[in-house]
């Protein structure tokens, strides 16, 4: 399979997370697109190629230009304003102080536009997400062009942003971004479905209302895991994307049989919908060792996951999203990539 990667996922260097009450170094960090495409190249899966730039069109056809805005500008009005840490958010408008106003100050804008706090805004990080979003399409446009299937090397990842939050280590909604752009040349509709630990609320929400993008994702139980307040099973899509919402929300402690249940009966609906293309939200934090997750799957069930997602012969354009067991994911992410060709 060809991979498409971008060394300028290395601009985004965070050095600080909140986790536990506790500032620490980011999981989401440079090293694991390196690990991963060290597995790559380490076992031939297939050509390496750059990205090329498609500007900011694609983006501001999902995401909110205010908030694009925002990302661009965010880090140098953090500095001017005089901090000297990361930006990072600290006060929300919160069910009981709804108001129609984005305020001018930098930390009432960041409060507006995130969605959670333990993502903060890092100098280089707006241009690393331009250069994950051109990931994305690039693999797609492959993809479009008729390879049966690319893989985005995508850092930072997206499938948590909305069209206009950032959050949960995402910036711009890379699977969201490539989904519209395969529309706006010319599929018809597009299935997304999202294998990440985490429910990728930012895609659905985008949408939700939608028809010609299917949703689908498998996910820690929301009652129980980030991001908490998305990805019931009751949410099945509104107005004319009523039925194009599928979430699969599963237990502490699921483990592959009950998880490929859930695939099934995804990989079902997504045959029925006849995507033109298929994006997959390819987080391997599902991973037993994941150090901030709770499913158990093993290294060769992601194998046995690829095999059932090449299996639908459906063009598919795989996005890099979450994962955070450095020493598994490059083995992890490749034995998925690796079976869908098989
Ligand atoms: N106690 C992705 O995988 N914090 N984002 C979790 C756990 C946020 C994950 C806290 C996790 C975000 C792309
Ligand atoms: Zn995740």
């Amino acid at each position: 399979m060809l991979t498409v990667y971008s060394e300028k996922h290395k601009l985004r260097d965070a050095k600080t997370e909140i986790f536990g009450g506790e500032l620490v170094a980011p999981f989401e960090c440079p090293r694991r697109a390196e690990v991963i495409l060290d597995r790559i190249t380490a076992t031939g899966l297939g050509e390496v190629t750059a990205p090329r730039d498609y500007g900011l069109d694609p983006v501001l056809a999902v995401h909110d230009a205010g908030y694009v805005g925002f990302l661009e500008s965010c880090y140098a009005d953090w500095v001017a304003d005089g901090h000297k840490g990361e930006a990072i958010a600290m006060c929300w408008p919160t069910r009981s102080m709804n108001s129609p106003y984005i305020p001018n100050n930098i930390e009432g804008k960041l409060g507006y536009y995130a969605l959670a706090a333990e993502t903060t805004i890092s100098d280089g990080t707006w241009e690393a997400a331009l250069a994950s979003k051109d990931v994305a399409l690039t693999a797609t446009d492959h993809v479009l062009a008729g390879n049966p299937a690319a893989f985005g090397l995508c850092r930072p990842p997206g499938h948590h942003a909305a069209a206009d939050q950032f959050g949960g280590y995402c910036f711009l909604n890379n699977a969201a971004i490539a989904a519209q752009h395969a529309l706006d040349k010319g599929a018809r509709r597009v299935a997304v479905l999202d294998v990440d630990f985490h429910h990728g609320n930012g895609t659905q929400s985008i949408f939700y209302e939608r028809d010609d993008v299917f949703f689908l994702s498998i996910h820690g139980d929301p009652m129980e895991a980030f991001p908490h307040f998305l990805g019931h099973a009751d949410e099945t899509g509104k107005g004319r994307g009523a039925g194009y919402t599928a979430n699969y929300p599963l237990p502490p402690l699921a483990d592959y049989a009950r998880w490929k249940a859930a695939l099934l009966d995804a990989i079902g609906k997504i045959q029925a919908y006849t995507p033109d293309l298929l994006v997959v939200s390819l987080g391997v934090d599902t991973f037993e060792n994941d150090p901030i997750s709770f499913f158990k799957l093993a290294q060769d069930d992601f194998a046995d996951c690829g095999r059932c997602i090449g299996a639908m012969t459906i063009p598919t354009v795989y996005v890099m999203e979450g994962g955070y067991a450095i020493e598994d994911i490059g083995i992890v992410t490749v034995n998925m990539l690796s079976a869908h060709d098989a």
